[in-house]
């Protein structure tokens, strides 16, 4: 079957999908192709599907979505795989994967582009048995943690599944159900497999917001690997985690722009659980903008003495830095500067005043050539 009749196949299944509920038709407005970030080999064949891998050996890919998605709220995802059409040689396989990184491939072959990725979680679907990490001779799915494809270290499975190298999409659905903390996978309409457990702490030491992906990697054989989207169902602030074409206007001429909502507790320079979604749009904003660099001032009142205040706004600037740098953003992208109480916004003589000069501006510009 020619890729033609699966991006063909692809649209009767989205038109079939279409018909129900109000989200459906609402994600699929949220969805855009140019959301993904491509990553190795990948390709984008159409307007809603990916070739991972083609059939050539040793070859790996990725796409990860731009936005992180949030663990501390339930969501269903669904889409299409292709895992190839050679049964009997095929290899290696897919992973759905998540990670406080974005932009990530791990190790072809065995790996499926999903080992070495750390923290992490994925769900493989595994065609080739490789002996040495127990797999089944059949194609076989589990639940990965931390980049490790040996099912000695899995959370769950593995569990053997017909054969799925047939030339055809298959309805894959993965199901995070946060009240009860249990991740599920469905595979043409069928569960197939589940793990309950504390993923946000377990596995990603508390922090909810992790970014989503799929890898795929073919190595002493081979499939063409693909991926098409069907429907993403977040329940989220994804929405909120962007600047506006304003916003965005503003920071691309070089405006000063004081970050909303980042706040500090009195005294500290450990950033106020508030200040998450400014962190993430600003992330997103150098993440579009690879060619870009930030400055980040951190600004104080004008109470204590003047150099403990250059001190803590250049701390409370560095924890900015902190966090896009823990985000996969080159540290040679930002420059930190702590400017104390010298450039007060307004008046140091109230509260209100005094409240809104303890702040962190930044500048985004583009270096010359
Ligand atoms: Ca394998
Ligand atoms: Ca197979």
């Amino acid at each position: 079957m020619s890729s033609q009749h699966h991006v063909k196949l692809f649209f009767f299944l989205l038109i079939l999908g279409l018909g129900g509920s109000r989200s459906v038709v609402a994600q699929s407005d949220l969805l855009h192709i140019n959301d993904f970030v491509l990553s190795g080999a990948t390709k984008r064949i159409g307007d809603r599907c990916f070739r991972l891998t083609e059939a050539i050996d040793w070859t790996s890919g990725s796409i990860w979505y731009r936005s992180p998605i949030r663990l501390d709220a339930s969501f269903t995802m669904e889409l299409n795989l292709m895992l190839g059409c050679d049964d009997r040689t095929g290899a290696d396989g897919m992973v759905f994967a998540f990670s406080p990184y974005s932009q990530v491939t791990g190790h072809r072959g065995e790996g499926m582009g999903f080992s070495g990725l750390y923290p992490s979680l994925g769900i493989e679907i595994d065609t080739w048995q490789n002996e040495h990490l127990s797999d089944p001779p059949e194609d076989h799915v589990a639940i990965l943690q931390h980049g490790y494809v040996d099912h000695l270290f899995n959370l769950e499975g593995p569990v053997v599944i017909k054969n799925v190298e047939d030339c055809l999409l298959h309805a894959f659905t993965i199901h995070w159900d946060e009240p009860s903390h249990t991740l599920s996978m469905m595979l043409d309409g069928r569960k197939v497999i589940s793990y309950q457990g504390d993923l946000v702490n377990q596995i990603f030491d508390g922090n909810p917001l992790v970014y989503w992906g799929v890898t795929a990697a073919t190595g002493q054989y081979n499939n063409r690997q693909e991926i098409c989207f069907e429907k993403l169902d977040f329940t989220l602030p994804i929405l909120e985690s962007r600047y506006n074409a304003v916003e965005i206007g503003d920071f691309l001429t070089g405006k000063t722009m004081t970050l909303a909502k980042v706040t500090f507790p009195s005294g500290s320079t450990r950033l106020d659980k508030e200040s998450e979604p400014e962190l993430y749009k600003l992330l997103q904003l150098m993440q579009t903008y690879p060619g870009h660099k930030l400055i980040i001032q951190g600004h104080t009142d004008d109470q204590g003495p003047a150099e403990a205040n250059r001190n803590i706004s250049r701390q409370r600037a560095q924890s900015i830095a902190d966090f896009l740098i823990s985000h996969g953003i080159d540290r040679r992208r930002i420059e930190v500067q702590g400017l104390g109480e010298e450039f007060p916004e307004f008046s140091n003589q109230t509260a209100t005043g005094r409240l809104k000069n303890r702040r962190i501006t930044v500048q985004l510009y583009k270096p010359r050539a």
